[in-house]
């Protein structure tokens, strides 16, 4: 080999690395990372993204590079030389991929563990439970029946609300998102402080839901009769859609709310209005409270004269 192609070709493979990280770094195809437990995702996202480019730079490179080098000449009408077998290209075509796909799949599991992918949600039905119960009797019901069957559920789960972790109790149904805070705290709008572990206890009223914050990174599904979980801690303060992620009836693509993460100050604003809007108001939390009550016709034409007037006010 000449010494300026092997130069060349160092120089090339330099290039070719350096490019694939700076697009690792730069892509911009991700929202901003509005919690800690993204910076991981992203982490891993960015990696991935990195890899692939560099393997698009070498195919393309190669494709157009044979284009030209080894495009017929005039005059030239022969067969291209019956090349088959190279074992030593072959095993590493075989190598480096598998190198590759095994420490991706290292690294996924491993941040998908640091976003407690892997944590038994049954053993979480005990934390949503308590603050739920008025708005999801029947739910709750059938998880206090689940956790009695268990005698070991309660073993390494948090206690809800205590030491440094916020609680909130999250309530899905069809089409709304209800956030319970304590004393009595119901909100359409979830807040929370940021810098500090936010713990969301979910059940769902009627059907699957899934709860999903983009800028989060984090899905999970909302289940009638039994308790699902998700933590994080809020780094950015600002406003984020909070999206249902699993189809659940004719208005599924309006079951939206907004999570605001708030500086602490303006959180702890919030949540005495909040209170005082509770207290003021007893018979709007009795109405909230009964939902479950309610027959399915009547909970519907609740809804429904709700989705008409929310209709007329837009216009
Ligand atoms: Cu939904």
């Amino acid at each position: 080999m000449k010494k300026n192609t092997l130069i060349s070709i160092v120089v090339t493979i330099g290039l070719i690395i350096a490019s694939s990280i700076w697009y690792g770094r730069n892509n911009g195809l991700l929202p901003v990372a509005a919690g800690d437990e993204a910076l991981l995702y992203d982490g891993l996202f960015n990696t991935i993204l990195a890899i692939a480019f560099g393997f698009f730079l070498v195919v393309e490179g190669v494709l157009i590079y044979s284009i030209v080098k080894f495009r017929r000449r005039d005059g030239d009408n022969d067969d291209g030389p019956a090349i088959h077998e190279n074992l030593s290209l072959e095993i590493a075509w075989t190598a480096i991929p598998t190198v590759i796909v095994m420490w991706v799949a290292i690294y996924s599991f491993d941040v998908y563990t640091a976003m407690q992918g892997t944590q038994d949600l049954s053993g979480m039905a005990h934390g949503g439970m308590h603050q739920t119960v008025a708005h999801v009797e029947r739910g709750a019901k059938a998880t206090l029946a689940s956790a009695n069957t268990d005698g070991m559920l309660m073993a390494g789960t948090l206690p809800a609300g205590t030491g440094d972790v916020v609680a909130i109790d999250v309530s899905a149904m069809q089409f709304a998102w209800i956030f319970n805070y304590p004393n009595e705290i119901s909100t359409a709008e979830l807040h929370v402080p940021v810098g500090k572990k936010v713990r969301l206890n979910m059940t769902a009223v009627d059907v699957l839901h899934a709860f999903w914050v983009p800028q989060l990174r984090i899905k999970q599904d909302v289940i009638p009769g039994r308790s699902t979980y998700l933590e994080f801690t809020p780094r950015v303060v600002g406003e984020y859609p909070v999206v249902c992620a699993e189809l659940c009836g004719s208005y599924h693509g309006g079951m939206r709310t907004t999570m605001v993460i708030d500086t602490p100050e303006d959180y702890a604003t919030w949540l005495k209005e909040q209170q005082e809007i509770a207290s003021n108001d007893p018979e709007q939390i009795v109405a909230y409270h009964s939902t479950s009550e309610m027959s399915e016709q009547e909970y519907l034409a609740g809804k429904m004269t709700q989705l008409d007037h929310d209709r007329h006010m837009s216009h």
